[in-house]
């Protein structure tokens, strides 16, 4: 009988066996680390490159932690990110079809300087710092991360709100053909859309977030650009920023749209409230798997519990 050679996958050429896309971007990619056959494709400055020359950023050490920082394998391999999957172990192996360069943030709404943010010049404009925060999901797990990156603030006075404006909606890319969970998980209101009052958004925490674990922060993490409002349950520190309008009245959104039951506007960290689902006095720390009392306001309080106070 005649010996048939059927290739294995390892032996189909890299050509084949990667999407056309993927490949050209793989080339692109090795040309600008110099690496790769000198001629067979034009090397073009990064844009990366530049980018990470801001890397590491001086921290800040007025926001310290009181738990070990958590294993960055551990805070880039277990995501929340449903643009790409549900699957909080798959969202790394999702995202080489995003391309989060060049990118732009629309400012819009109640403000006197309506602008498309070039998010290169802003950040050549506005000085980055590292802060080590707490990280508590609404699924009562946890990590502690230091995320690179400036203070909200310092963009909301970029574009000069008026007074009129009482919350800030932000919103997050719509590219179904870049993030799978877009073309699969119909039934959620795409694109993920956020909001704070203006209030928290020019609190002191409330972090644009660039960097993590000293550079540049991963597409799964919400490259290039994504919130940290470490006082609040995760879901609230949206990923990938395209869009902040200035509004008079409370923004929708997207977890309440997707389950009112169980997702608010508000949506502080508050071991007292359980969530319809599970408790929420307890946390499961993401590395070590050790098991953690939640704190009020995610141990933030002495920042934002006036925020909440009755008057
Ligand atoms: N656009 C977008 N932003 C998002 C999410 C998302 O699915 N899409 N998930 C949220 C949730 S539930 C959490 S806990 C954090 C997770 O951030 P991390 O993957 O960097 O830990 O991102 C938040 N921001
Ligand atoms: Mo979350």
């Amino acid at each position: 009988m005649a010996y048939l050679k059927i290739p294995k996958g390892w032996e189909i050429p890299e050509r084949e066996a990667t999407s056309e896309a993927a490949f050209l971007n793989r080339r692109k990619f090795l040309a600008a680390m110099g690496i790769g056959a000198i001629g067979a494709t034009a090397i073009l400055p990064h844009p990366l490159a530049a980018a990470d020359a801001l890397y590491p950023a001086k921290r800040n050490p007025a926001y310290k932690l009181d738990r070990p920082i958590t294993d960055e394998q551990f805070a880039t391999r277990y995501n929340n990110f449903y643009e790409f999957t549900e699957q909080k172990e798959g969202v790394w192996k999702l995202v080489d079809d995003f391309k989060p360069e060049p990118w732009t943030i629309d400012v819009s709404g109640l403000v006197r300087k309506p602008q498309k943010l070039d998010l290169d010049k802003v950040l050549r404009q506005i000085p980055l710092e590292e802060r080590l925060y707490r990280h508590r999901c609404v699924e009562a797990w946890s990590m502690a991360v230091p995320w690179t990156g400036f203070p909200f603030k310092a963009l909301i006075d970029l574009v000069e709100p008026k007074s009129e404006a009482k919350y800030v909606r932000l919103v997050t890319f719509f590219r179904p053909s870049q993030a799978p969970g877009q073309r699969t998980l119909l039934h959620y209101p795409w694109p993920y859309y956020e909001g704070l009052t203006m209030a928290e958004a020019m609190n002191e925490l409330t972090f644009l977030v660039t960097g993590m674990y000293g550079h540049a922060v991963p597409k799964q993490n919400g490259a290039p650009i994504r919130l940290v409002v470490p006082w609040k349950y995760g879901f609230k520190s949206i990923k990938s920023i395209v869009a902040i309008e200035f509004t008079s009245e409370q923004p929708r959104t997207f977890w309440n749209d997707a389950v009112p039951s169980e997702y608010h506007f508000l949506a502080n960290v508050n071991p007292k409230v359980p969530h319809p689902r599970w408790s929420q006095a307890t946390e499961r720390v993401i590395d070590t798997g050790k098991i953690r009392p939640t704190l009020m306001y995610n141990g933030y309080g002495s920042y934002v519990a006036s925020l909440y106070e009755k008057t």
